[in-house]
């Protein structure tokens, strides 16, 4: 089979009226940032782009997140920033890095669509090598607007035209949806680009292999705890099948191993984070991941109700996150529901 470019799969979706020339313009941009992004974290502690990005005097940089920067966090961001602004594709951008959106400066072209991203995740990865990845969603500008505002971009993650991830690992591969199924291609080094390596991608409905964060049990709802308790009782107790558990803490790699072989992924509220509604993000993780993860046949929930169906009410809001093979979302956010309405 002739291998299927990035760009030639982009004109067959244009062809298909699945998107349009700017839409298009906009996911070759993002890639050619990821591929700067790749070489970037290839390069490591020769490149000196490890450690912390420095703050004022010796303290580090920290984040609208409240989160110490990495330098590769700053890096990446700069470089999406800069490969988005001169395009004639955007808008306007939005970062988990920048407190407020990007607006495309006046000298360049605006576009009618919106990009969100959360230019490296998995930070507490990226100064041991395991790895980390881009995640981005992209939303329609609403018409009349000239100068996006963050209310431009709180809007429900149905409403994306497009969301992918890139992950840095031992390959560097890009997870794509338009809405017409999701599919992967791997950067071929030697070429510089991107090749189809799976099309039409189906997250099988079943699965014995789990992912969370462990260490957080003692501060988890109780539906959760029953319901990772079934898990680790495998064959003993009611769902009478050993799990398997991984848990990589890059969310971008925990993903990519339930798109690629099935599985689940929670990141559940906990009394810790309670306040904060959550530990991912929405806009530029959960509704991406969701949107991802629902195009090739997975669910993701928050325990209570269907990601993609939230209306968001801020540009950094946090919420729960069920996600992966159908069957056991549907179970683990049935416990949730059963629980609330046993309560009420
Ligand atoms: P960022 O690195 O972009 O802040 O993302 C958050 C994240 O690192 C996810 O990638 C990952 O799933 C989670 O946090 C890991 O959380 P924990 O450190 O609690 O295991």
């Amino acid at each position: 089979m002739k291998p299927v470019s990035l760009i030639q799969f982009l004109i067959e979706e244009r062809r298909a009226g699945h998107i349009n020339a700017e839409l298009s313009l906009l996911i070759e941009v993002v890639a050619r940032a990821c591929k700067r992004i790749s070489v970037a974290t290839n390069k490591g502690a020769l490149g000196g782009v490890l450690g912390m990005a420095a703050g004022e005097g010796d303290a580090a940089s920290i984040n609208i997140q409240g989160e110490a920067q990495k330098k590769l966090d700053v890096i990446s961001n700069e470089i999406l920033l800069e490969a988005n602004a001169w395009g004639g594709h955007l808008a306007a951008c939005a970062s988990e890095e920048m407190e407020d959106p990007q607006q495309i400066p006046d000298m360049y072209p605006k576009g009618n669509h919106l990009l969100l991203f959360d230019p490296l995740d998995g930070s507490s990865n990226i100064d041991v090598n395991i790895s980390v990845g881009t995640i981005f969603s992209v939303l329609r500008c609403p018409d009349h607007v000239t100068e996006p505002k963050v209310e431009h971009f709180l809007q429900p993650g149905t409403e994306q035209v497009a969301a992918g991830y890139v992950v840095y690992g031992p390959a560097t591969v890009l997870v794509l949806t338009f809405g017409h199924g999701t599919h992967e291609f791997t950067l071929d080094r030697e070429v510089g680009s991107f090749v189809l390596s799976r099309r039409g991608i189906r997250i099988p409905e079943e699965t014995a292999e789990f992912a969370i964060n462990m260490s957080n049990q003692r501060h988890w709802e109780a539906p959760m705890q029953r319901y990772v308790g079934e898990l680790l009782a495998g064959t003993e107790g009611p769902r009478g099948k050993d799990f398997n558990m991984r848990w990589v803490a890059s969310m971008v790699a925990d993903v990519h191993r339930i798109i690629t072989r099935g599985g689940v992924f929670f990141y559940p509220l906990d009394a810790k984070i309670q306040a904060k509604g959550g530990k991912l993000r929405l806009m530029y993780e959960a509704n991406p991941m969701a949107f991802i993860v629902e195009q090739a046949g997975g669910a993701a929930t928050t325990g209570r109700a269907r990601i993609l169906e939230l209306q968001p009410t801020a540009l950094h809001q946090r919420v729960p996150v069920f996600l992966g093979s159908r069957k056991e979302v549907e179970t683990a956010t049935h416990y949730h529901v059963e629980a609330d309405g046993a309560r009420a």
